[in-house]
């Protein structure tokens, strides 16, 4: 008898705007095509370079597939099989043990956007740890910044659908390199264009986004704000301002002309190194083209000035009043759009006066704090992706450390690991995932049976509760009951049916809805900032490492357009796409260095180094330098990666990561 295929719907878990909806087609237990929804409003059909080739990821030869102990040193990843139960009773009892110890605040979870899910990302794993009371983790890595200034000055993070962007008549994509990171919002984008749309693309990279717009601003990394205060300055000196809206959506808009008057045309393309024609132009079309949109995304915030630049920009369609209009105003998230259960990884469980430790500066932390002796990690590879990785390897050799890592491959985190123990993907397990870019909320339903031996995120914490002695109800919730709680039986119904559900969403929602600030206003002006020490109003705050004689360019380092962060990373494929890793500088800076076109370099600076081959292109300009990641360091030379020189350093608002204010210097080997 043959077996019809089966075809099950998912959602993609990544870290990703998009949060595709797919379809995956099984045939006797196996997965055998993963294909796009169709009839997915956003999703249309296609997915990405990356989960394209998520079946080659799912059942690739080195997928975890037991609990593993370490016999070797750490860092040399050698391991040796175990079971389930010797894994679980040694680790609760060692978890015991430190807590018996040093108290529960000794143990630190680790954990980021491996899965998006809010079952396999945040579920039964956060409340275990809120139930041991263990320390907190302040979870910066990517948005913080960006986020912090956004909640301070809109209060929800929420926008309009990000459908409507095809009624824009002039579309900025500010600090976001949309075809590679958020390719399904590019149909959208096209859509506008046939009406006459045009597109700007502002971003130091001349990008694939930027060759594919209309026109691309180099700007100087890190001033995006400066940029923002001239064209509202111009806006104000025109007259351009929409003052009806300003009176009455915003609050402190009078501070904030004076503020924009400082930055007169000059000033602000000495500190952007754009032409002053440009930004007046800028401006001058912003303000003068309904519906005008903005599309910002978090490249842009990864410097020290982060938050203040997405202040300073969020507040165009507030100057302009475009947030009147539909196909106007901007995104920078929509993931305010569905609010779900807000004591779902119980957080009121967590004991008052329980520490942070912060994500971005695990290194620092874990050489410093010998308070913190067990870190647990899941779905994330602080190894690879968070910064100055020599202190972070520093930190994970530890003698005295007790590490934990939860995951599909044997990454570079893994390497360091006590116990390394095999998880799901999202081929294998429940999930249910809001989006960051569109306003669907979708369920994911396993399509083959789990690999190996793996268990989901939720049912190795809940393994590990029981072993400890925690008897919540809570720790007996399945991964199917922990979705159900999240949804009414009738939105659980209608997404079994069809996939995802539509989430409620004005097309002009700071013109409608109750703006959800202190003042019920568009803050221009934010007290609540100025508590926190910082500005009343928003200001440019210039990078930190601004290049000086030693290290004199600025390093970027966004994500290669095949690799999810770390992630994708190890499918040959991909990794046969991205090639070696390579430097972009310009024909000016390499011939100051003596570097020519296939040369092999280190890149450099007092934090750490790693080789590269040098591409001499117009696609930077003088000053800065380029390195797409994010790679393993266990497969690159030395074992070196672009995170050996990023910095620690957090960012104004939201204490985030800067990983792109990073100052090096490039020489020759050899
Ligand atoms: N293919 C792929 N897609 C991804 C990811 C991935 O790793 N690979 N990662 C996902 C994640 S975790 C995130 S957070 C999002 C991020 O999505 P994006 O924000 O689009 O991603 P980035 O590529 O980090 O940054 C966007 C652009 O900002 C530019 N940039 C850097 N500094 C500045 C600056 O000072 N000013 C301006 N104007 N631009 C600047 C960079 O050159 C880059 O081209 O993407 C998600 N999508
Ligand atoms: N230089 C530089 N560094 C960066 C960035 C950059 O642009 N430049 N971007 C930063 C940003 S924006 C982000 S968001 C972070 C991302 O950093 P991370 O959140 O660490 O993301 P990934 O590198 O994708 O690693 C996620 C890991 O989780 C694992 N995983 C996936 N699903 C599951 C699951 O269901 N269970 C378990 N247990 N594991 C799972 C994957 O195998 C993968 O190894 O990196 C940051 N680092
Ligand atoms: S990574 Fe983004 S674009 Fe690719 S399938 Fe997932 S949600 Fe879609
Ligand atoms: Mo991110």
């Amino acid at each position: 008898m043959v077996n019809l295929p089966l075809i099950v719907k998912g959602v993609c878990p990544h870290d990703c705007p998009d949060t595709c909806s797919f379809e995956t087609q099984v045939v006797d237990g196996v997965a055998v095509e993963l294909r796009g929804s169709h009839d997915h409003p956003v999703t249309q059909g296609f997915l990405c370079a990356k989960v394209n080739r998520y079946l080659e990821r799912t059942y690739h030869p080195e997928r975890l597939l037991t609990p593993m102990r370490r016999v070797g040193a750490k860092g040399e990843g050698r391991f040796e099989p175990a079971t389930w139960d010797e894994a679980i009773a040694d680790i609760s009892a060692r978890l015991l043990d430190v807590v018996a110890a040093h108290g529960p605040e000794s143990v630190v979870p680790y954990s980021y956007s491996g899965t998006l899910g809010q079952v396999q990302g945040g579920g039964t794993a956060d409340r275990f740890f809120h139930r041991l009371g263990a320390s907190l983790l302040e979870r910066t890595i990517c948005a913080a910044a960006g986020s912090t200034a956004w909640a301070h000055t809109y209060g929800a993070r929420i926008a309009p659908p990000i459908q409507d962007i095809a009624h824009s008549r002039l579309i900025l994509l500010w600090g976001t390199n949309t075809l590679t990171s958020n390719s399904h919002l590019w149909p959208f984008i096209m859509q506008a264009r046939e009406q006459g749309a045009r597109v700007v693309c502002i971003d130091p990279i001349l990008t694939r986004t930027a060759r594919a717009a209309d026109e691309h601003i180099a700007i100087r990394p890190g001033t995006d704000a400066a940029l923002a205060l001239a064209m509202m300055n111009v806006i104000f000196e025109r007259g351009l301002e929409d003052a009806e809206f300003l009176a009455d959506r915003t609050l402190g808009h009078e501070g904030l002309r004076a503020k924009a008057a400082e930055w007169d045309l000059q000033r602000a393309a000495e500190v952007t190194d754009i032409p002053a024609e440009t930004i007046e132009r800028l401006a001058i079309d912003y303000a003068t083209t309904q519906p005008a949109f903005i599309r910002l995304n978090y490249g842009l915030q990864r410097h020290y000035g982060g938050g203040s630049a997405v202040r300073a920009i969020s507040l165009l369609p507030a100057v302009t009043g475009s947030w009147r209009d539909t196909g106007g105003g901007a995104c920078l998230s929509t993931s305010g759009n569905w609010v779900l259960d807000s004591n779902f990884t119980r957080g009121s469980w967590v004991p008052a006066g329980t520490r942070s430790v912060n994500m971005v500066a695990i290194g620092d932390a874990l050489t410093q704090d010998e308070s913190i002796k067990a870190l647990v990690v899941w779905n994330s590879n602080p190894a690879a992706v968070a910064p100055d990785l020599n202190t972070v390897r520093s930190g994970l050799t530890r003698p005295d450390l007790f590490t934990v890592v939860i995951e599909h491959f044997q990454t570079d985190t893994a390497d360091y690991a006590d116990w390394l123990l095999p998880a799901t993907t999202q081929l294998e397990h429940w999930d249910l995932h809001k989006a960051y870019g569109n306003h669907y909320l979708s369920l994911n339903t396993p399509a083959i049976d789990p690999a190996g031996e793996s268990l989901s995120n939720n049912e190795i914490f809940r393994r590990l509760a029981r072993a400890m002695g925690m008897t919540d109800p809570e720790f007996e919730e399945s991964d199917l009951e922990l979705v159900k709680s999240l949804v009414s039986d009738e939105q659980f119904d209608e997404l079994r049916q069809i996939g995802w559900i539509e989430g409620y969403v004005s097309q002009t929602p700071f013109v409608d809805g109750p703006i959800l600030t202190p003042s019920g206003r568009i803050e221009i002006e934010s007290e609540a900032l100025a508590r926190l020490g910082l500005d009343l109003f928003p200001t440019y705050v210039a990078p930190a490492e601004l290049g000086d004689a030693k290290y004199p360019l600025t390093l970027l380092s966004p994500p290669d357009h095949g690799f999810l962060n770390s992630t994708f990373v190890n499918v040959p494929a991909l990794a046969r796409k991205a090639g070696e890793v390579s430097v972009l500088i310009c024909a000016e800076d390499a011939a100051v260095r003596g570097l020519n076109e296939g040369d092999l370099a280190r890149v450099f600076n007092d934090r750490g180094s790693f080789e590269a081959r040098v591409h001499v292109t117009d696609m930077v300009a003088s000053g800065v330098a380029a390195s797409y990641g994010i790679r393993w360091a266990r497969n690159s030379p030395g074992r070196r990666t672009v995170n050996d020189t990023t910095s620690q350093r957090l960012t104004d608002m939201g204490r985030g990561a800067s990983f792109y204010d990073n100052a090096v210097e490039i020489a020759a080997i050899g």
